[in-house]
């Protein structure tokens, strides 16, 4: 028997995936996992505890989970390039406590990005960085560039000579200039620390950067942006010290986790599995739709920034709708239509609750299939509700339609598989 609230919960879920069926999916920061993914989520692993590493574990019954997580770890390396890999955080603000707990005490300075050039709210004073009580200071950035300003960057990094210098954004259209940085770092003795939660999936694709071969160090992430993997988290590491390889790992158990979400664990495995093969070619259209729909978008009359440098090298772009009721109208607009993405503060902007930015991003579309010519009719829908003031309620017919079209998963093993197979477990 199940009560009330039982069923109220089990329908409002159906009713979600039934409306996520329906929607262009365009917010930067979510994807679709695979179906083999997918599955691993509801099985065995969910329930189940292991603390430590793989052969040092407090709980007995892991003898498969540390299979899969030694698996996980070497699948990692290969495919970031990296030395060192700990697959246990459980999010990307965990990954980033974890490196704050292993390298940063109390009252070191580390240079950041501010929030509103689009830095993530954990490296903010109200975040992680806060709770951690580091010193945290701003680079400046050239908001022309919706990048750092490397002369002014160098001027800050010589003058507060930071323990750790860590970069990436939330809104992250372009690569940071880590390579031209990297003089000041060595003269200055710093880590190089980069969250790459928004451009993994690109990264792993050989798009956008390759963070180790510009002179990161530490690389942190969440698993499920333009990475097409669970909600979960990873640290890489290059040119560390073993000393410093097991201080992040201490940090991530005990520091910041007891157990790991296995099933997380075993889902990043199976992803980072896929990856191998299909990561290449995800990447490269994700960031071709990006720019398509940057382009299209500016075409009809809605301001995308930065069309001097061709919009987006990420799967990434920004709009700046101040002229049509600014980001909280417009992105409850294109909600009312079944189009899916947030309001952004703009570099401008002092107020995140009312900023004049939208953020959307390609990849999900990417995964279900979506080409440049599909980008096209994605931003003629959009600009119909932004620009035209047409009336949601209409557009979102002619959006649910489109999106009939998009069924179906890509870049995974079962490539083909409905996209939506795993939600109908509740139907
Ligand atoms: N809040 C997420 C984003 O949308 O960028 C990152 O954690």
């Amino acid at each position: 028997m199940i009560t009330n609230d039982g069923q109220f919960i089990r329908q409002k879920v159906m009713e979600h995936n039934k409306w996520f069926e329906e929607c262009i999916p365009m917010i930067a920061s979510e994807n679709l996992m695979s179906p083999l993914a997918k599955e691993i989520l509801i099985s065995d692993f969910a329930d189940r505890y292991a603390e430590g590493l793989p052969g040092k574990r407090y709980y007995q019954g892991n003898i498969y989970v540390d299979e899969v997580e030694i698996r996980a770890t070497e699948l990692a390396k290969k495919l970031f390039e990296s030395e060192f890999a700990d697959v246990r955080p459980i999010s990307g603000t965990v990954a980033n406590m974890a490196v704050l707990f292993a390298f940063a005490n109390p009252g070191d300075t580390i240079t950041t990005c501010a929030l509103a050039q689009g830095a993530h709210i954990s490296t903010c004073e109200f975040g992680a960085f806060g709770q951690r009580a580091v010193r945290s200071v701003n680079y400046p950035f050239n908001v022309q560039d919706m990048n750092l300003d490397v002369d002014g960057t160098i001027k800050l990094l010589k003058k507060e000579r930071p323990k750790i210098a860590q970069f990436g954004l939330s809104v992250f259209l372009f690569p940071p200039p880590i390579r031209e940085l990297a003089d000041t770092f060595s003269e200055i003795d710093c880590l190089v620390w980069e969250d790459c939660a928004h451009v993994l999936g690109l990264v792993a694709g050989g798009q956008f950067q390759k963070p180790f071969e510009d002179g990161v160090n530490i690389v942190s992430s969440s698993t499920h942006k333009t990475f097409p993997g669970p909600n979960h988290g990873i640290i890489l590491g290059s040119n560390l010290t073993e000393e410093e390889e097991k201080k992040i790992q201490k940090a991530v158990f005990p520091g910041v986790t007891s157990s790991h979400h296995l099933h997380s664990m075993a889902a990043l495995a199976m992803t980072l599995a896929e990856m191998q093969v299909f990561a290449k070619d995800y990447a490269v259209q994700t960031c071709r739709n990006a720019r398509v729909l940057g382009e299209s978008l500016y075409e009809l009359g809605v301001p995308v920034l930065c069309p001097d440098l061709g919009f987006t090298r990420s799967h990434a772009i920004a709009l700046d709708v101040s002229a049509f009721g600014g980001g909280k109208e417009c992105a409850q607009l294109l909600e009312d239509a079944n189009i899916i993405c947030n309001k952004n503060m703009l570099p401008s902007d002092t107020s995140s609750v009312r900023p004049s930015g939208l953020r959307f991003g390609a990849q999900e579309m990417t995964r279900i299939g979506m080409k440049e010519d599909d980008m096209k009719m994605v931003a003629e829908l959009v600009a119909r509700v932004v620009r035209k003031k047409e009336d949601p309620k209409k557009v979102k017919e002619d959006v649910k339609a489109f999106k009939k079209g998009f069924t179906t998963i890509k870049y995974c093993f079962n490539e083909g598989e409905e996209a939506y197979r795993y939600h109908k477990l509740v139907e």
